[in-house]
């Protein structure tokens, strides 16, 4: 419950000011450090400029940087106004950038000077921006655009928050879209606070002692969440790394005392195989757990992830349009890697029959509905609207079990389930038992056409290294399945591929391998 005037920024940064804090350490980056005062006071500067461009409460402002505390200063900026920030991903071409600034209204747009050309490109058909700000970082590009350094020291830091209403917008992320136009999913005030409050509260416990890190990119929900909501919420510090690769987390763990790593899980597994000795080559004490979000954790992840690290790494399922997390497990709590975990407080889920929407009983696979504080809400979409919430419970599109013991299961995306022969097949399941393989790297399972079956099952594999695809690992990834699961469910073809289609968020593009198969 919160009061119906509430500004995010006040709650995030100026709260922990107000209270004593302001000297605490609010954000690590490379080797520099920001404060909670430091950060209020740029914040405010940044806020003030850009007030003076004309942002003011309401108006759509696109944010595109890599990790980097710019991203951070202009995002709290703008909602601090009462406006609403699109931090934007970053290899986004000028295409899909017309369409998201057009669609959106945005009126401004604040840049690292790496990501302009793109927008450049794009600004000839842009029918609503008016002002671009660039931060020049070294990328050695000339424009006549605003600059950021400038902006930020020619403005008094003295900002009050906008007396916001706690369901004025402050977040819109477009969907990636592999399917149809991408869609602005919309967030408020209310709804960013209510994601700290119940999954990070509860499943994470956080403090003021703790250092949020990871690579998810900040205009990914999951990765916004993790390394802006949270450790601002509870303030607490957070560590970013612009572009890091595995050895890079593993080094900011060290350098900046990363308490809670946030992740996906092929970035764990790549951690993993190219540091198989990792606690030894790496001072991961401050280390307290593992946060794995954007695709399903496989249970030997999560094993050989506590077997090295020595914590747990809690899984948990988010959308973009539910904001963060609803479904997971706790840190301290009873962790079965074979479910997802528990709806989180706040949320109340429920696994129903797609057709007549009625419950499934407990151990039968059924579309995920769910209800809580966030929910699907699209900008100027009512088409999608209408199939994604239904009686106020929302969609995400998810096959669960909803088991005795009071879990989810995941099965798969709605999209990914095969059905070969008359069996419902989930993807996943199978991509599970094959990543137990120390030949497996990575690997993905979608249905193929097939004449006489529907659909059979197919297997894409990237090698780990030091393995070549044969006919005999074939056979033995084949008879592995065969063994540990129904042999219906075993994938009849195998292709070895070098690597697999993915999002910029990490999530595997199972919708191209099924379109080649359909070629
Ligand atoms: O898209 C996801 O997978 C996700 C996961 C956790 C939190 C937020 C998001 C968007």
């Amino acid at each position: 419950h919160y009061p119906q005037h509430v500004n995010v920024v006040t709650e995030l940064v100026d709260r922990h000011v107000e209270d004593g804090h302001g000297d605490d350490p609010a954000v690590r980056f490379e080797d520099d450090e920001l404060s909670y005062a430091e950060l209020q006071s740029k914040v405010n500067s940044f806020g003030n400029a850009l007030s003076e461009l004309g942002v003011e409460p309401g108006s759509r402002v696109v944010v595109r940087f890599p990790n980097r505390p710019e991203a951070v200063i202009a995002c709290l900026a703008v909602q601090k106004l009462g406006g609403v920030a699109l931090p934007s991903m970053k290899l986004l071409r000028a295409k899909e950038l017309e369409y998201i600034f057009n669609d959106s209204g945005a009126t401004h747009c604040v840049v690292y000077d790496a990501l302009l050309d793109e927008v450049e490109n794009a600004m000839p058909n842009l029918e609503t921006l008016d002002d671009v700000v660039v931060a020049d970082r070294g990328a050695d590009v000339e424009h006549d655009h605003h600059d950021f350094d400038d902006l930020l020291d020619g403005a008094s830091d003295d900002l009050d928050a906008y007396e916001t209403e706690r369901d004025d917008l402050a977040l819109m992320l477009y969907t990636s879209g592999t399917t149809g136009r991408p869609k602005g999913a919309i967030h408020t005030h209310r709804q960013m606070l209510a994601t700290a409050d119940c999954y990070a509260r509860y499943c994470l416990e956080p403090t003021r002692d703790d250092v949020f890190g990871g690579n998810p990119p900040l205009p990914f929900a999951y990765g916004f969440g993790d390394l802006v909501t949270f450790p601002l919420r509870f303030g607490a510090t957070t560590s970013l790394v612009e572009d890091a690769k595995p050895g890079d987390l593993l080094d900011a763990v060290e350098n900046h005392g990363i308490t809670i790593l946030c992740s996906i899980p092929t970035a764990f597994n790549q951690i993993l195989s190219a540091h198989p000795d990792a606690a030894d080559e790496y001072d991961l004490s401050s280390l307290r757990a593992g946060m794995s979000a954007g695709e399903p954790l496989a249970p030997s992840t999560f094993d050989a992830f506590e077997d090295e690290f020595g914590v747990p790494l809690l899984d948990g399922i988010g959308t973009t349009e539910m904001l963060h997390i609803f479904v997971s497990h706790r840190h301290d709590g009873d962790i079965d890697p074979s479910a997802t975990g528990f709806p989180v407080p706040g949320y109340e889920c429920r696994v129903v029959d797609p057709d007549t929407m009625e419950e499934m009983p407990r151990g039968e696979a059924g579309l995920l509905a769910v209800r809580g504080p966030t929910g699907i809400s699209y900008w100027g979409r009512p088409d999608k609207q209408e199939d994604a919430v239904v009686d106020g419970w929302s969609f995400p599109g998810d096959i669960y079990v909803h088991r005795e013991d009071g879990r989810l299961e995941y099965k798969s995306r709605r999209d990914d389930l095969i059905i070969s022969s008359g069996y419902n097949i989930p993807g996943p399941e199978v991509e599970n038992v094959l990543q137990e393989l120390d030949a497996v790297s990575e690997v993905a399972v979608v249905g193929a056409p097939h004449e006489e079956r529907g659909q059979i099952v197919k297997a894409f594999v990237v090698l780990a290294e030091g393995f070549e695809g044969s006919d005999e690992l074939v056979d033995e990834f084949q008879n592995h399945v065969k063994n540990t699961l129904a042999p219906y469910k075993y994938p009849r073809a195998i292709e070895f591929v070098e690597t697999l289609p993915r999002t910029e968020t990490g999530k595997i593009q199972r919708i191209k391998l099924r379109e080649r198969e359909q070629e």
